[in-house]
């Protein structure tokens, strides 16, 4: 019912991979190597993925992008994972827009820019992108700093999985994290379902 077009190397693509192995929600998976030229790589891919990135997922024959509009869709679709009531999933839906503006774009760069493109950004840029993480870390240790399991309580949601997108690779952003997220983080990697994104089947790193 579900393929995921993704990345090894893509945070956005292993949230929504984590979604769908600890939720056991059988899928194909096909690695899209980013290497390619978007205009090279491999349809259905090329011509579905409409902004030509990972994820895609394809669910029932309908394409769905945007690795936190897909969790959303998914929390929906099981009634889980954030989706019980619309209560919950609002409380989700602030994470994830929260994430996507905070730390799903600091600590990306702060990746990419280190591991992958070192000349690539403009002088200060990776300083401003450090300072923002800094603080979005900060943010988020305070919150889990209750003892709460997840960060919606006892039970994880799609907002613990937008989240730890990227906090995997602490070691290629060059970022620690503080007592209580780093606690989180080992509390998500008991999950039944739960892999490093590099030891994903079918993941081919670079
Ligand atoms: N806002 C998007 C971001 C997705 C994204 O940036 N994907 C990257 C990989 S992490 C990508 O596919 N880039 C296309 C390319 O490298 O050509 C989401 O949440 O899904």
């Amino acid at each position: 019912m579900f393929t995921l077009y993704g990345s090894a190397e893509s945070g956005h693509s292993y949230k929504v991979r984590l979604m769908l192995e600890v939720a056991a929600l059988p899928y194909r998976y096909e690695e899209i190597d980013l290497r390619i030229e978007r205009d090279a790589r491999p349809e259905p891919f090329r011509s579905v993925a409409k902004f030509g990135e990972v994820p895609l997922l394809m669910h029932a024959g309908q394409p769905y992008i945007q690795s936190n509009a897909i969790l959303l869709h998914l929390a929906q679709h099981t009634a889980a994972f954030g989706g019980e009531t619309p209560e919950r999933l609002a409380r989700c839906r602030e994470w994830l827009f929260w994430e996507a503006n905070r730390i799903g774009t600091s600590l990306p760069h702060l990746r990419f820019g280190q591991r992958f493109d070192p000349q690539g950004y403009p002088q200060g840029v990776l300083a401003w992108m450090r300072q923002r993480f800094d603080a979005d870390i900060a943010r988020l240790d305070e919150e889990l700093s209750d003892g709460r399991a997840f960060v919606l309580g006892d039970a994880p949601t799609v907002a613990d999985f937008a989240l730890c997108g990227y906090m995997f690779w602490p070691e290629q952003a060059r970022v620690s994290y503080g007592p209580h997220v780093t606690a989180w983080l080992a509390r998500i990697s008991t999950l039944p379902g739960w892999r490093h994104p590099y030891d994903m089947p079918g993941a081919v790193p670079f």
